[in-house]
């Protein structure tokens, strides 16, 4: 008897947290995610606030010293908050920095060797020469008291833009050394499937000449925007995260239906195609397409819940969501962490209470060097923040 309620009151804990409901994409032949009532898959969860007073915090990466470095999207501003708590705005050269709708300064990467280098990576809207815009990825150094930006040189320009919506755009330096972008489709409906097109891609460049990745699966194209290519077939890649294994994944917005988990294979194609105009009845990955098409390892369903930033989550500290990816989602309000299979299925999606609806919209998910997690809210006005969440 006292089992039996034990079990319906863990029931009713873990029902509402599969209120997002996780469905298989390709893999069919997946186990279906079970949230077994007996086990926690996330530790009990302790947040504070590590930041506060950012207007739309897009991403926050750790330096070598323990600053953290936060993109802040609309003010088009680059925040150092200090390990003592003080926060300053970087002095650099924004005012080329182009912002509209979902458009401005986003993603962030620092160098695998900033000690030695001082390099970091942004990539954002752009005002171009004699006017019109577009979305680039610029290389930066920063100087060694921590308060001034160099801009060194652009290494990726002409990623599509058009009102601003759906600009993308996140950056991973992964462990083989390439810098990768996963970009957005800019609301047009042939940019995805266009293999000259930057937009509705991943892509892989040298991270210090800016030359497309020498693994690129289109590497020796006539064309120089498919050289760049990883996959394609995207709506608009906000988060990119690799695994321990070194396979890298995207995490992309839906339309009014299922948002993604994609492990991103070379020369993939995702199945985005919203053509004519920009048709988004079309399903998110449409297998009637020409050629095969490459099934998401989760997708929301409907409604969407505006899958964003991400990141897998390593370390004996988080128990059972030891190696998990941890998602945050905009329209959502929560974190999401999922498990997945060596060859990408499915095995469990949580949401941990400590991070469901009381944040507001969660933006990016960084992993510290000490195992911690940083989570970012998207509030503007002031009201943004970035958060330390550490298992309690
Ligand atoms: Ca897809
Ligand atoms: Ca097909």
């Amino acid at each position: 008897m006292r089992r039996v309620l034990v079990t319906s009151v863990m029931l009713a804990l873990v029902a509402p947290l599969l209120s997002v409901a996780p469905s298989t994409g390709a893999a069919d032949d997946a186990p279906r995610p079970t949230v077994a009532a007996s086990e926690r898959r996330v530790p009990a969860l302790s947040v504070s606030t590590r930041v506060a007073g950012l207007n739309h915090p897009w991403d926050v990466k750790e330096l070598p010293s323990g600053s953290l470095l936060i993109t802040e999207r609309d003010p088009a501003r680059l925040t150092l908050a200090t390990r003592s708590g003080t926060k300053r705005a970087i002095a650099f050269p924004r005012n080329r920095i182009w912002t509209s709708g979902e458009t401005g300064l986003m993603g962030l990467a620092v160098d695998p060797a900033f000690t030695k280098n001082r390099r970091f990576y942004t990539c954002s809207g752009w005002q171009k020469d004699g006017g019109g815009h577009d979305v680039r990825v610029n290389a930066w150094t920063l100087d060694r008291g921590e308060r001034r930006a160099t801009f060194k040189r652009t290494l990726l320009r002409g990623l599509p833009t058009t009102s601003g919506r759906h600009g993308g755009c996140r950056l991973l330096i992964g462990r083989s050394g390439a810098l990768v972008v996963g970009t957005g489709d800019a609301a047009v409906g042939t940019n995805p499937r266009d293999l000259t097109s930057l937009g509705g891609k991943t892509l892989r460049l040298d991270r210090f000449s800016g030359k497309p990745w020498k693994r690129n699966p289109f590497r020796k194209a006539a064309n120089r925007n498919k050289r760049y290519v990883f996959t394609y077939g995207h709506r608009n890649v906000q988060g990119l995260a690799q695994r321990r294994d070194g396979t890298v994944w995207s995490v992309e917005h839906g339309s009014y239906r299922d948002d993604e988990v994609n492990l991103l294979r070379r020369g993939g194609d995702y199945g985005w195609n919203p053509v004519p105009g920009y048709d988004e009845s079309v399903p998110m990955t449409d297998q009637s397409l020409p050629g095969r098409q490459r099934n998401a390892s989760w997708r929301s369903g409907t409604p969407t819940v505006a899958t964003s930033g991400a990141a897998f989550v390593n370390g004996a500290k988080w128990g059972r969501a030891n190696g998990a990816l941890f998602v945050a989602t905009l329209a959502g309000e929560r974190l999401l962490v999922m498990t997945f299979g060596p060859q990408g299925g499915l095995r469990s999606v949580t949401t941990p209470a400590e991070l469901r609806g009381t944040y507001g919209r969660l933006r990016a998910v960084t992993q510290l060097r000490n195992g911690n997690v940083l989570v970012t809210t998207d509030a503007d006005g002031g009201q943004g923040k970035v958060l330390l969440v550490t298992p309690r």
